[in-house]
């Protein structure tokens, strides 16, 4: 049975990816780590849970070291529009953090699971059917840092011999913690606004189209990556993945299916807007489809459905 160390556990995706994962592997056999974010009194009875700072490489090795640990979901990292707002704090934990993580993972053998995002692209690289294998400049910090956290996986697995893998996560659209700090938060807040206020203010403009995914998804990509058959990888670091792509006006006529009072008006970020634009506005993820059998199971019908039913029980 796999020994699983999750880092940033307490985020959006760490919080519901831990708990499948302790359902898959069993609770004592997934170790929660969390740093400034304490869980839920739910979250931390589910299993162990310790204080991992990714940051303190000496930390890191010490829990990896107590648990024994063989795989290392690390989740840790700054957001697109916090990275922007404080490039040295993102730069501190998504590449000094990963180098850390990286480090322990080859000395202890442990095979890391790293999340990339449509933010390692940048506007020259083709927006639509944004392939594999294309050009990465990107304009942002978050995009600098991603990038060369795939580089560095991929040095890691070719120099060490450390199993790396990771997908490049498009905005994840979830119903039990809220992303923070992210250029695609509002795909989630709009949600919330719907229900709570019939109404919603968007800080992206009409016409931003952006790959999307629903949270079952996100989980499954990452645990179907970690079990695929190695022999059948020809990338690791990282795979396109994706499950839809829409502007704020689809997701908005799809969410006045179900409540019709809702309306939406702009008033448009400009920090965010220009990420935005500088990311796909669809990816093409045939090479996680061939390779390790990725297939998303919830476009935004399915979504806003269940969105909407969680939603309406959760904030009643
Ligand atoms: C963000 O918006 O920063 C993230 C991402 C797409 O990586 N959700």
């Amino acid at each position: 049975m796999k020994k699983i160390l999750v880092t940033g556990s307490v985020g959006q995706i760490g919080s519901e990816l831990t708990m499948d994962l302790r359902r898959i592997y069993g609770s004592d056999n997934v170790v929660a780590g969390g740093n400034r974010t304490m869980p839920s009194d739910e979250f931390r009875d589910s299993g162990p849970f310790e204080i991992v700072d990714c940051t303190d490489i000496k930390g890191v090795a010490k829990i990896v070291k107590k648990y024994k640990i063989d795989t290392v979901l690390h989740l840790a990292a700054i957001l697109s529009a916090v990275a922007e707002a404080k490039p040295n704090v993102a730069w501190n934990v998504n590449i000094n953090g990963l180098y850390n993580v990286l480090e322990v993972a080859r000395e202890s053998k442990c095979a890391v699971f790293v999340p990339s995002s449509i933010g390692a692209f940048g506007p020259t690289t083709p927006l639509n059917d944004t392939p594999q294998d294309t050009i990465q400049r990107p304009n942002t910090m978050y995009g600098v840092t991603k990038v060369a956290g795939e580089l560095l996986c991929d040095y890691y697995y070719k120099r060490f011999g450390v199993d790396t893998r990771g997908v490049r996560y498009p905005g994840i659209i979830s119903n039990v913690t809220l992303p923070g700090g992210g250029t695609t938060d509002y795909a989630v807040e709009i949600y919330y606004e719907a229900i709570k206020n019939k109404k919603y203010t968007c800080y992206l403009g009409a016409g931003t189209f952006l790959d999307m995914m629903y949270m079952p998804d996100a989980i499954k990509a990452a645990i179907d990556l970690m079990e695929a058959d190695p022999g059948k990888l020809k990338h690791r670091n990282a795979f396109n993945v994706t499950a839809m792509s829409f502007d704020p006006e689809i997701i908005a006529a799809e969410i006045k299916k179900h409540i019709p009072q809702f309306t939406m008006d702009y008033k448009v970020d400009p920090v965010r807007q220009a990420i935005a634009e500088s990311w796909p506005n669809n990816m093409d993820d045939t090479a996680a489809r061939q390779e390790w059998g990725w297939k998303p199971e919830f476009k935004l019908p399915e979504m806003t459905k269940d969105m909407i039913d969680v939603l309406s029980k959760k904030l009643k």
